[in-house]
């Protein structure tokens, strides 16, 4: 059965990889399944359409035959059970690697896309300099311990997993800011993330959205 995701027609990174689809694309390329895409406008994402596959009219989505998804953690998660290359073996591997994938959502993702939407969004306020500050030390809070529990090790939890796919899209979207520079574990753990081939591809592959120009005539 063939895969459909959905992505921004318009990324607002331009092609950085930092919008929610590029996980799913990464999950797809990791586990081999040849996907479509459904490129959307903003419009587009609030018409009743793709609301009848996403409530709150987001990206990314995820269709295959009589499945309709939504949430990338969710889509991330369906791949990974249904496909080699994800999640380990045995049992306990599992549990641990999809705890890693909660904490990569619930844990980490929150301060940092609080600091995210407070740079994107409240740059002009008058408190932006006093409030910025504090949610950086939350950041650098959770980016400590992150990079404790990492240490020298490859990966968060034995193999390359769904909950290390995760967790390097969510440190991705502090790139520009320093913070995860601050941790050279945690800098090198991204990396290694994105000399994947798997990773590659799939970021070639959001990219082409921005580089690929209509040939004319
Ligand atoms: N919890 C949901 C999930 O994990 O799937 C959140 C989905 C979500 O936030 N989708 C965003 C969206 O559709 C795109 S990824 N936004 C449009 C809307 O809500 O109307 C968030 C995102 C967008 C842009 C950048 N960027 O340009 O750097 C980074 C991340």
């Amino acid at each position: 059965m063939s895969i459909t995701i959905t992505a921004f027609e318009r990324s607002p990174d331009r092609g950085r990889g930092l919008a929610r689809d590029m996980r799913v694309r990464w999950a797809l390329e990791e586990t081999g399944q040849p996907y479509d895409v459904r490129l959307l406008s903003f419009d587009a994402m609030k018409e009743p359409a793709h609301r009848a596959l996403h409530p709150f009219g987001q990206i990314p989505t995820y269709e295959e035959g009589d499945l309709a998804l939504f949430e990338s953690g969710a889509i991330v998660l369906h791949i990974a059970e249904h496909h080699a290359g994800l999640l380990p073996d045995d049992a306990n591997g599992r549990a641990r690697a999809i705890a890693w994938m909660f904490a990569a959502l619930n844990t980490v993702e929150p301060p940092i896309v609080d600091r995210a939407m407070a740079v994107l969004l409240e740059a002009g306020k008058s408190w932006h300099e006093e409030r910025l500050p504090l949610l950086e030390d939350r950041v650098r809070g959770r980016l400590a311990e992150l990079s404790s529990r990492l240490g020298d090790a490859d990966w968060l939890d034995d193999a390359f997993s769904a909950g290390d796919l995760l967790m390097m899209t969510v440190l991705r979207r502090l790139n520009g800011s320093g913070l995860l520079e601050e941790h050279p574990n945690l800098s090198a753990y991204v990396a290694r993330g994105e000399a994947r081939p798997a990773y590659k591809r799939a970021f070639a592959d959001q990219l082409a959205i921005f580089t690929v120009r209509p040939s004319i005539g």
